[in-house]
């Protein structure tokens, strides 16, 4: 029910790819998960890379400690600032550390040799331009919440599927449905038939959802055509509310999300775990 974790993990296209490296250089590592249900909490032993961008966007450069994780869901990006730290011919492993305790090597940093002038120790970055985005009136924003349910472990006691209530357990027997948006299991969308919106807005709408994970799983949820702002998390403000477009809710978890409904269209709304997206967790949001 977590999704299909599969036995390998590639790393552009290969496994267990070299990154070759210089001594002393500062590299800027984008990482995007494109796996369908595996989400990388990873560690680079021996550096401390900074977190510059959350899903292409700029945040004030936190330095991560060596064993600190970068939680990286499906479908999100992150940019790193990394400073090449070893000395030449040394390697080092990127790190996937699961729940459980499990540390798999993803790839190895292996640097060559010494540039003929050695780098200086480097300043803190500085953190780069903000991308231009229409900033949300959270004073009059529309507020909706968005409560998830299902899965294994308590899930789904009854939902409505194409107009009909059913219990959890007709629907993953009859449907193969197991994950409901407010109480709603939407059938797989078709391109030109995909049922009505979960929410509509005027464009230019500023919006504040409350988004809610009742599962005992977690679910990256990820909006088309739009970025907003993570402004809280289980209640607490969110330090600076960054942009994102794909937003991971723990087991239990809550996130407030603002955002103005700018781009017209229909605009998918889903869980970017694929088994989840299949089977109950995907909506799509109207900007009319
Ligand atoms: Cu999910």
């Amino acid at each position: 029910h977590g999704g299909r974790f599969g036995n390998t993990v590639t790393v552009n296209g290969r496994i267990s790819e070299d990154l070759a490296v210089t001594p002393g250089e500062r590299v800027r590592l984008r990482i995007v998960n494109v796996a369908n249900a595996r989400i990388f909490r990873l560690t680079f032993p021996g550096h401390r890379p900074w977190l510059a961008a959350i899903d292409g966007h700029a945040v004030p450069p936190r330095q991560f400690g060596e064993e600190d994780w970068l939680v990286i869901a499906p479908g999100a990006r992150a940019d790193l600032i990394l400073d090449m730290a070893g000395s030449p011919g040394e390697r080092f492993a990127v790190v996937d550390n699961s729940p459980e305790g499990i540390r798999y090597r993803l790839a190895d940093l292996t640097y060559g040799a010494a540039p003929s002038a050695p780098a200086s120790a480097r300043p803190a970055p500085a953190a780069w331009a903000a991308n231009p985005l229409p900033e949300p009136d959270l004073g009059t924003a529309t507020r909706l919440s968005l409560d998830m349910e299902g899965g294994a472990m308590g899930g789904l006691q009854t939902a409505t599927f194409k107009g009909e209530t059913l219990s959890g357990r007709d629907l993953a027997r009859k449907h193969g449905m197991v994950w409901s948006f407010n109480g709603v299991v939407y059938p797989p969308m078709k391109y030109g038939d995909h049922g009505d919106p979960m929410f509509t807005f005027k464009r230019g709408e500023s919006v504040v959802m409350t988004i809610r994970n009742k599962t005992a799983f977690a679910h990256p949820i990820h909006l088309h055509g739009h970025t907003f702002r993570v402004i809280s998390r289980d209640g607490k403000p969110e330090p600076d509310r960054p942009w994102q477009d794909t937003v991971l809710l723990p087991i239990d978890g809550e996130a407030e999300i603002a955002f103005v409904a700018d781009n017209p269209g229909d605009w998918m709304f889903h869980c970017h775990i694929l088994e989840h997206q299949k089977s109950g967790m995907m909506g799509f949001v109207r900007v009319a």
